[in-house]
């Protein structure tokens, strides 16, 4: 039986994934700006497994790069860690925004999680709908069924705020044009953003840093389950319903597992047991930092969160040791 199983995940663990965020942070950041999206993935998803093989855990990617057949690495399935140590489920993204990254925009992340062999949902790459607020809120503040207005003032009078101090973070793409209009028409904020769902989601934890109250609306399944992982651990809310809207979607949905297509996930479905996880800053954001290069030395900005301890740090560091990276 894994040694993880009963004992939850090592504590070491912790201190261990903030070194192959960072990685792949600082590679990625190295390409910030260069309008070359593909580059600065490739070089972030070759640090980040460099990094990840050094860890002594018995390793499988359930959300990474894509399917075997067009992901080279990382891609689903792949064993990754030294072989011995804990069998762990692990969800990343190297360069979360790779478009903002080519941009030098604000909130690219290197992100990663790692939970307990089983505890992952086992995402297809399709759309997810998407709800969350972070912690302080009673339970059952949003609803993704509920409409965009209702949640809007839930979340408003939950708060104890005016409708118009509520601010909702959502992805800007037509798709979204009915959202954006019934979210504008109760008077609430929007932050519209690039790229980047996984950080929007994030930032509902700490609205008094980034402003942000609720994200809302449609982005990438594989980035709502690291989402969902991230607020397993500080608290907070979040829904998913999985986008299938193809025969062939329900089909490949079904062969990982998935027999109910319209199934609402609740975060603890999406992450359980023991997770972890962490996420460096490639350009500066809201919360994070971006990597910062200097004559002697590279600084990096990190949060490294625990679901068992609801601990959440926040990792500045200075790399002198430069040949490493
Ligand atoms: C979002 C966003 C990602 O994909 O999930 C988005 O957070 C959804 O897909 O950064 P579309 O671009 O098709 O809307 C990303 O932009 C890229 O993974």
């Amino acid at each position: 039986m894994a040694k993880s199983v009963v004992a939850g995940l090592d504590r070491i663990l912790t201190m261990e994934l903030v070194r192959v965020t960072e990685r792949a942070a600082v590679a990625a950041a190295r390409l910030r700006g260069r309008g070359d999206e593909m580059a600065a993935d490739q070089v972030a998803v070759d640090a980040m497994r460099a990094e990840l093989n050094r860890l002594a855990i018995k390793g499988t990617v359930v959300i990474g790069e894509g399917e075997r057949d067009e992901a080279p690495m990382l891609y689903i399935g792949e064993e990754v860690g030294s072989g011995d140590g804990p069998e762990v489920d692990i969800a990343l993204d190297p360069l979360e925004g790779t478009t903002i990254c080519a941009k030098n925009l604000p909130n690219a992340l290197a992100v990663i999680a790692i939970a307990e062999k089983g505890s992952l949902l086992f995402a297809p790459d399709v759309y997810m709908d998407k709800i969350a607020v972070g912690p302080g809120y009673p339970d059952g503040v949003i609803d993704i069924d509920a409409t965009p207005e209702e949640n809007i003032r839930s979340v408003a009078k939950a708060k104890g705020v005016p409708v118009s101090e509520v601010t909702a973070c959502i992805l800007d793409r037509p798709r979204h044009a009915k959202l954006i209009e019934a979210v504008r028409n109760t008077g609430a904020a929007i932050r519209l953003i690039g790229d980047g769902d996984v950080a929007g989601v994030i930032h509902t934890t700490d609205p008094d840093e980034t402003g942000i109250d609720i994200y809302l609306g449609t982005g990438g399944a594989p980035e709502g389950v690291l989402a969902a992982a991230a607020l397993r651990c500080t608290g907070g809310q979040m829904q998913g319903r999985l986008m299938l809207d193809t025969p062939e979607k329900v089909a490949r949905a079904a062969k990982m597992g998935i027999s109910d297509p319209d199934k609402v996930y609740r975060i603890e479905e999406m992450a359980r047991g023991d997770v972890l996880f962490a996420a460096t800053g490639v350009t500066d954001g809201n919360m994070l930092a971006g990597v910062k290069f200097g004559r002697n030395s590279i600084t990096t900005d990190t949060i490294v969160l625990r679901s068992s301890s609801k601990t959440v740090r926040e990792i500045k560091a200075r790399h002198q040791d430069l040949d490493k990276f």
